[in-house]
C-alpha cells in the first residue's frame, strides 16, 4: 500500500495500491506514518512522495464514500505533509486525480512525468475536491484557472501545469530522479496555504457568465463557486472548513449518490457475468460495414477513427459515393473545430475501402450489417454473407430491435452471430446494446465487448427481445404519451415534463427527429392513427420541416395549429372529450411505465443488472446522470410510490401489467440493486 525508500538522506514514499493508487484507509494511515517517521529521521533531510505504475493516484477510493471513513481523513493526510518541517516534492508519474492532486498540492515543489494528466474531477461526482484543493489551487494557480479546474473536472496535461504554475518541472520519462536531484539540493518548505490568492471575485463572476452550461440543473458547481469565494474572502482556517462542510454537505446529497452510481455503473457495464475464463477476444484487423447509409457510415468512423481498416459494401454505386462523402464531410467538419487534423482525416480516409463487391466482406474478421429495418432483407443477406465471411469471421447485425436468433438462423453458424445496436449519430453516441443471441459464442461476445471499448463506446450486453434493452422502454413510454395526448395532454406539454426532469428531449421532439414515419406503413389512403395522419400529410419530422412541430430553416420548432386541430379531430373520431392532465399522471404514465418494464427486462435476464439499464439510458438518451439512470432514480423514489402510481393509473392504460419484480421489491421496501 505505502513502500518507502532512501536515496541517499531523501525518503522514497510510494503509493501502491492497484488498480489506480486510491487513496484507501489504508493508503492514508501509511502516508501520516511515512511522514511522521521522516520527521522523527535525522538521516532524513527531505521526502519524495510517488506513485507505482502509470497513476500517481486517481484520488480517494470512491468505493468507500457513503460507508463511514475511518480516520485519518485525506484532509488531514494534507496538512500532515504540509506542516512537514523537511521540504516534500511530489514526483507526479502520471494521472493525479482528485484528493491526488490535492496530495501534491501540499507538497512543497511538484515535478511531472511529461504525460501526467492532472485534475480534480470531484464534480463530476456532485463533489468538491474535499482535502484542501479549493483553497490551495486558487493560491497557486490563480482564481480563473483554478475555477476552470475545479468547476469544469477537466484535466490539464502537465505542459499546461507547468504554464499556470501547477507544476515546478517538467521531465521526459520517470520524473522520480528529479525529484530526488531537487529534494536533495537545499530547498526551504514553502506551505501554499499560507500563500494570498492571486485574483479576486470579478473573475468568479466572468467565470459564470462564461459556461453558463457547466451550471444547469447541478448542485456541486455552485458549491466550487462558493468554496473558491471563502479562498477568496475569508482566512485560511475559515476557507478550509468551509470546505469540509459543502464537502460533506454534497457527500450526502442525492445528485452525488447519483453521479457516484454512475461511474460504477459505466464500468460494471463492460463486465459479462459467467464468461468462461478462456473466452479469449479474437483479433480484428479489418471490419465490414453493409450499407453505406447515415448508420454505416457513422459506425464505420468509429473504426476508421481507431484505426481500423474498413470495407464499406453497398450495391448502389451512387449511394456508395454518397456515404464516403459524408464520412470525409463529418470528417473535415471535426476537422475545421479544431479537433482533428487534416493529417489525421487523411490517415482515416485512406483507411477507408468502399465498393460494390459483397464479396470483398471475405477479408474481413467482422461485418456489420447496417441497412434497412426489414427482417427479409436481413435474413438475405446474412444468407449470402455467411457464404463469404472467413471461418471465425464475427457477423453483427445493427438491428434496433428484430429478433437477431431468427438473423442467426439464416448462417448456419449462428455462434458468429451477434447484435451491435449503435445509437444515431453512431460516430458520437457512446452506447453500443451488445445483443447476445441464444448460440452466440463467449469469445464472440468478449470480442464484442473488447472492441465496443476500444472505439470509446460503452458497451451493454443485452438479450433478445424487440427493442433490447432501451428501445424496449421507449415504446410503453411513446404509447403513453400518444394516449396522454388524446385524452386532453398536448405534445408540448408532455415534452415539457421531461425537459424539465432533465431529458434533452421529449417524447415528441424525439419522434420527429427519429422521423415520424418510422414504422409506417406507408399508406397515405390508410389512416387509423394520428401518426398515420401525419406522416399522411409529409409530416414526417425534422427531416421534412414537420411533424409533430413546424420547423424553420434552422429546424427551430414551434407549435402547429394544424396539429392540434389534427389531435381534435382523432378525439372526437373516438368520442373523447378532453380533460386536464396534470404533470404528475404524466411522470407517471411515461416515466414510470419505463421504469416497470425495466423491471420485466431484469425479470427475463435480458439485462444482467439493473445498472446497465441505467447505463443505457445515460449513455444511449441523454437521461440526466445526476440522477443515475432509471432504475436508480426509481429506487431514490421509492418503488413502493411508484407501484402505488401505476395501480392508480392501470385502468387507463388497458392490458398494463405490473411487473412481479418491482411489486416484490416495492413491498419488501427494497430498491433495484
Ligand atoms: N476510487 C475507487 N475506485 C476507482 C477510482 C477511485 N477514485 N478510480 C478508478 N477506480 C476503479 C474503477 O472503478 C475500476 O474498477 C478500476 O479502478 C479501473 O478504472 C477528497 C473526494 C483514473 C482516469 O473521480 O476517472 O478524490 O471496474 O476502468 O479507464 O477531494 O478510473 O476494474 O473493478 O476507469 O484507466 C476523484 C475517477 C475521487 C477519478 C482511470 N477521482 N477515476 O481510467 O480505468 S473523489 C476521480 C477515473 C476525491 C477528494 C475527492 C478513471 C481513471 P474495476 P477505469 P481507466
Amino acid at each position: 500500500m505505502i513502500r518507502t525508500a532512501r536515496s541517499g538522506a531523501v525518503l522514497e514514499i510510494v503509493i501502491d495500491n492497484p488498480p489506480v493508487n486510491a487513496l484507501g484507509a489504508e493508503v492514508r494511515s501509511g502516508l501520516v506514518a511515512a511522514i511522521a517517521e521522516a520527521e522523527a529521521d535525522a538521516g532524513v533531510s527531505a521526502i519524495v512522495i510517488t506513485g507505482a505504475g502509470k497513476f500517481f493516484s486517481a484520488g480517494a477510493d470512491i468505493a468507500e464514500f457513503g460507508k463511514g471513513m475511518a480516520d485519518p481523513q485525506l484532509p488531514e493526510v494534507c496538512l500532515a505533509i504540509e506542516h512537514c518541517l523537511k521540504p516534500v516534492v511530489a514526483a507526479i508519474n502520471g494521472t493525479a486525480l482528485g484528493g491526488g492532486l490535492e496530495v501534491t498540492l501540499a507538497c512543497d515543489y511538484r515535478v511531472s512525468a511529461g504525460g501526467a494528466k492532472l485534475g480534480l474531477p470531484e464534480v463530476k461526482l456532485g463533489l468538491l475536491p474535499g482535502a484542501g484543493g479549493t483553497q490551495r489551487l486558487p493560491r497557486l494557480v490563480g482564481v480563473t484557472a483554478a475555477l476552470q479546474m475545479i468547476v469544469s473536472g477537466e484535466p490539464v496535461s502537465a505542459a499546461r501545469a507547468a504554464e499556470i504554475g501547477l507544476v515546478d518541472i517538467v521531465v521526459d520519462g520517470d520524473p522520480l530522479q528529479a525529484a530526488v536531484d531537487m529534494a536533495g539540493s537545499s530547498l526551504s518548505p514553502r506551505p501554499i496555504s499560507t500563500a494570498p490568492v492571486a485574483g479576486d471575485l470579478a473573475e468568479i463572476d466572468a467565470f459564470v457568465a462564461a459556461n453558463p452550461r457547466l451550471f444547469k440543473g447541478l448542485e456541486a458547481p455552485k458549491a466550487c463557486l462558493e468554496v473558491i469565494k471563502a479562498a477568496i474572502t475569508l482566512s485560511g482556517a475559515d476557507g478550509f472548513a468551509t470546505e469540509r462542510r459543502l464537502f460533506l454537505a454534497l457527500l450526502a446529497s442525492d445528485q452525488s449518490k447519483a453521479l457516484r452510481h454512475a461511474f460504477f455503473a459505466e464500468r460494471a457495464a463492460g463486465k459479462i457475468d459467467g464468461l468462461p475464463n478462456d473466452a479469449a477476444p479474437r483479433t480484428i484487423a479489418r471490419v465490414g460495414i453493409i450499407g453505406a447509409g447515415t448508420m454505416g457510415g457513422g459506425i464505420g468512423m468509429n473504426f476508421l477513427s481507431a484505426a481500423v481498416p474498413v470495407t464499406m459494401v453497398e450495391t448502389n454505386g451512387e449511394a456508395l459515393e454518397r456515404g464516403a462523402a459524408l464520412i470525409r464531410k463529418n470528417y473535415d467538419a471535426t476537422a475545421a473545430k479544431g479537433r482533428l487534423t487534416a493529417g489525421q482525416v487523411e490517415a482515416a480516409m485512406a483507411l477507408l475501402h468502399p465498393t460494390l463487391d459483397f464479396a470483398a466482406l471475405g477479408a474481413c474478421d467482422l461485418v456489420i450489417e447496417a441497412i434497412y429495418e426489414n427482417m427479409e432483407v436481413k435474413k438475405e443477406v446474412f444468407a449470402r454473407l455467411a457464404a463469404f465471411a472467413k471461418p471465425g469471421a464475427i457477423l453483427a447485425s445493427n438491428t434496433s430491435y428484430l429478433d437477431v436468433n431468427e438473423i442467426a438462423a439464416c448462417t448456419q453458424r449462428p455462434q458468429d452471430v451477434l447484435g451491435l445496436h449503435f445509437f444515431s449519430p453512431a460516430n458520437v453516441m457512446k452506447l453500443v446494446e451488445v445483443v447476445r443471441g441464444r448460440e452466440t459464442a463467449p469469445d464472440v461476445l468478449a470480442t464484442a465487448m473488447a472492441l465496443a471499448q476500444k472505439i470509446g463506446k460503452v458497451p451493454v450486453v443485452a438479450g433478445v427481445c424487440y427493442g433490447f434493452i432501451g428501445n424496449r422502454m421507449l415504446i410503453p413510454r411513446q404509447d403513453n404519451a400518444l394516449a396522454l395526448v388524446m385524452e386532453g395532454a398536448s405534445p408540448e406539454q408532455i415534452d415539457k415534463v421531461h425537459t424539465d426532469f432533465g431529458m434533452p428531449m421529449g417524447p415528441f421532439q424525439m419522434t420527429d427527429l427519429a422521423g415520424v414515419d418510422i414504422g409506417w406503413h406507408r399508406d397515405p389512403d390508410r389512416i387509423d392513427t394520428l401518426k398515420d395522419a401525419l406522416c399522411a400529410q409529409g409530416r414526417w419530422g425534422q427531416k421534412t420541416g414537420a411533424g409533430f412541430y413546424d420547423y424553420d430553416a434552422k429546424r427551430q420548432r414551434s407549435s402547429s395549429p394544424l396539429v392540434a386541430s389534427l389531435i381534435e379531430e382523432f378525439r372526437a373520431r373516438e368520442n373523447i372529450t378532453p380533460r386536464a392532465i396534470d404533470d404528475e399522471e404524466i411522470i407517471v404514465r411515461t416515466l414510470y411505465t419505463m421504469v416497470n418494464e425495466g423491471a420485466k427486462i431484469l425479470e427475463e435476464g435480458i439485462a444482467q443488472r439493473s445498472s446497465d439499464i441505467d447505463v443505457v439510458w445515460l449513455f444511449g438518451y441523454g437521461w440526466p446522470r445526476y440522477t443515475g439512470g432509471p432504475m436508480f432514480w426509481a429506487s431514490q423514489v421509492g418503488l413502493a410510490k411508484i407501484v402505488a402510481a401505476l395501480d392508480r393509473y392501470a385502468d387507463r392504460a388497458p392490458g398494463f401489467a405490473v411487473s412481479a419484480l418491482l411489486r416484490d421489491l416495492a413491498a419488501k421496501g427494497e430498491g433495484f440493486a
